[in-house]
């Protein structure tokens, strides 16, 4: 293929992709002028990620809502309980933000404000949990696709890092007696995964804000991995070409425990 027609196929199926966007309640979406902009951002990308958008975006299967669970189980942490997070909640989160930072061209830091005035995907999708059990419920958040090509991953972001809110346990002492902090939850997805039309920071479930139990104010959802892979009370984002170096190594809290890496389904 020419690298003209290519990129032009790359451009039609972003368009389509973002249409996606614009069907679930934002119809002039696409013809914003900044929109354009973000579109060119997206092209921008490097060409492996160009390549994966031609790839492997095929859609989770979306539900009606007769098919929404009268109530979303719960699972992990219900409530971070920090002294930091309780602020917040008292607060209503109007002081929320999340950091985008690591291997951007861009930094970012978005309030939930400002994610909300952002183009909303909406979609009823069935979470399943390894430990056996699943649901169905409607999530509505920004598309990560969108953040991401605002803060323009450089050419060797391979990985998306999500840090959490909700500390895994309690302090300890180490055999010196010093304190040791427990880690908190993370998880991470490739840029396949991450720009992927379903994967959003979603901010309401049934339409109402995300209830603390299910991760407010914000939480991942990518629709074609399982639970552990959409850490809920996300703080920070950061792009990294590797997580060797993230406290165990293998990419995310459970990952660490001895979990598979790749969670889709
Ligand atoms: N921050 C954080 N995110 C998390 C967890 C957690 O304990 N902390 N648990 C994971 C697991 S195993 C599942 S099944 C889902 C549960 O999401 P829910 O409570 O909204 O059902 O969140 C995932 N994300
Ligand atoms: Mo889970």
């Amino acid at each position: 293929m020419s690298e003209r027609s290519d990129r032009r196929s790359f451009l039609a199926r972003t368009a389509a992709l973002l249409g996606t966007v614009a069907l679930a309640g934002c119809t002039d979406f696409a013809q914003q002028p900044w929109v354009i902009g973000i579109l060119g951002e997206v092209e921008n990308l490097t060409r492996r990620a160009q390549r994966l958008f031609a790839g492997g975006h095929a859609l989770a299967p979306e539900y009606s809502k007769a098919d929404i669970a009268p109530t979303f189980r719960a699972n992990g942490t219900l409530n971070p309980n920090t002294n930091d997070y309780n602020v917040h909640v008292a607060g209503g989160f109007k002081d929320w933000a999340i950091d985008v930072g690591g291997l951007v061209d861009k930094p970012l830091k978005l309030s939930l404000a400002e994610l909300r005035a952002m183009p909303a995907r909406t979609q009823i999708t069935r979470h399943d949990c390894v430990e056996g059990w699943s649901c169905i419920g409607e999530w509505t958040g920004t598309p990560l696709q969108l953040v991401l090509a605002m803060a323009k991953p450089k050419a060797d972001a391979r990985y998306v890092v999500f840090y959490c809110a909700d500390p895994m346990g309690e302090a300890t002492m180490d055999a010196s007696g010093n304190v040791v902090q427990p880690p908190f939850y993370y998880e991470s997805l490739d840029l396949l995964e991450a720009t992927h039309p379903q994967t959003i920071l979603a901010y309401e479930l049934n339409g109402r804000n995300l209830p603390v139990e299910h991760g407010a104010p914000i939480r991942l959802r990518a629709e074609r991995q399982l639970g552990y892979k959409m850490p809920k009370y996300v703080r920070r984002i950061e792009l990294v070409s590797s997580f060797a170096r993230i406290q165990g190594g293998k990419g995310g809290y459970w990952e660490d425990q001895g979990y598979q890496w790749y969670g889709g389904i």
